[in-house]
């Protein structure tokens, strides 16, 4: 007999399928949240058969629960736990884990991907390109390289994940990859996930309106409140307000806080850790501890919302060498203009500003970080610009 114990996302619901088409009825699959999971194991030790192999894939274990599966492998149970989260990498320092975020060749892997090699290679499963592509598909969207590929498919793959129920979806996927050579979605499929990916759409730009910026332990970090769409939300948001550090996506009703970043240079899961948290390097989350609580919720619930750049202009935009014109709250005017060659310069109303930078990001970063300023339209600019004639009109 198998059991495995994995995590409630795709990811985590691609080993349970794995597992289903692998074992058939002789796996029992339990899927948990990240805190759910340690009570998972200790109803193991308490009821199961000690001759039931044990799988945990894409979670890890606390540190008691750690030593209890030492034990147990050491006193001949069978134990394997597979994840591919930077923060389990310890668990490679037993026989009975193997953590890896990145294979040979340099691609990301997902628990999914990791666990249908370690089938493979143990001989359990049947290999078929069917579920190759599926579970392609799950690594590509876990890991976000869907993106960069721009392979909706694996997009599609999540949202219709979340349309339907978790045992609904590993029905139709295991009969799926049962019966047919590749994987496919159905034409009534194919209809509702268009309609869902309208909807994302739009709750992603109600989202953009609702951010609000706060600076946390030296970054800065844009705070919404929403719950769901979580992974497309952070990337969203990210491309953005690209002078944020990182977004942080409040789900009160589950009292977890969700943290993404679109920048390399950032670490999430470092930021998820202050708050007893963990995670990858680009996605993590923490429970909401009053800490959390404290900064997120308390210290920004007073603030307004961010404001987006105008995106439709011909005349103000970034980067033109006649200066682009923004605007904060107070009502307070900036203009980003190249100075000479290599720096560029603000002007706050129509002095210049002490600093200069290299770049016009760079620019751009400072006065949004500082002032929260966003990019005018193009119908403003033009009044600025008349107003000012007119001005040296009368002078
Ligand atoms: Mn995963």
């Amino acid at each position: 007999m198998y059991k495995l114990l994995s995590h409630t996302d795709l990811d985590g619901v691609g080993c349970g399928i794995l597992a289903k088409l692998a074992f058939g009825k002789g796996v029992k699959v339990r899927y948990n949240s990240v805190s759910g999971l340690n009570r998972e194991v200790e109803w193991f030790f308490e009821n199961e058969d000690r001759n039931t192999f044990l799988f945990i894939t894409d979670l890890s274990v606390n540190e008691e629960n750690e030593k209890r599966l030492d034990a147990f492998y050491q006193a001949g149970g069978k134990v394997q736990l597979l994840d591919h989260h930077i923060t389990s990498v310890h668990f490679n320092d037993y026989e009975w884990g193997r953590v890896v975020v990145e294979d040979e060749d340099g691609k990301l892997t997902s628990a999914t991907s990791l666990f249908y090699e370690y089938l493979v290679t143990n001989q359990l499963i049947e290999p078929s390109v069917a579920v190759e592509e599926f579970v392609e598909l799950v690594r590509q969207y876990d890991t976000w390289e869907w993106e960069k590929n721009d392979n909706h498919q694996a997009h599609r793959l999540n949202a219709l994940f979340f349309l339907v129920s978790i045992e609904e979806f590993e029905e139709k996927m295991i009969s799926r990859l049962k019966s047919s050579t590749h994987f496919d979605f159905s034409e009534f499929e194919e209809k509702i996930l268009e309609m869902e990916e309208h909807k994302i759409e739009r709750y992603i730009s109600r989202k953009k309106r609702e951010i609000v910026q706060t600076k946390v332990g030296g970054l800065y970090a844009g705070v919404v409140y929403a719950e769901s769409y979580h992974s497309e939300l952070g990337n969203e948001l990210g491309k953005e307000y690209p002078h944020l550090d990182y977004i942080a996506i409040l789900n009160m009703g589950g009292k977890r806080v969700g943290f993404r970043t679109i920048h390399d240079h950032i670490d999430v899961s470092e930021v998820a850790g202050h708050f007893g948290g963990g995670g990858h390097a680009k996605a993590s989350g923490c429970s909401l501890v009053e800490e959390a609580y404290k900064e997120f919720v308390l210290g920004t619930f007073h603030l307004e919302s961010l404001r987006e750049d105008a995106n439709r202009n011909r005349y103000n935009v970034k980067r033109s060498l006649f200066g682009t014109f923004y605007k904060n709250r107070g009502e307070e005017i900036f203009l980003i203009y190249p100075l000479n060659e290599c720096d560029w310069a603000i002007d706050h109303y129509k002095t210049k500003m002490d600093q200069t930078f290299s770049s016009f990001d760079e620019a751009e970063t400072f006065l949004k970080r500082n002032y929260e300023a966003w990019l005018v339209r193009d119908d403003t600019f033009v009044n600025y610009l008349m107003e000012e004639v007119k001005s040296m009109r009368s002078e």
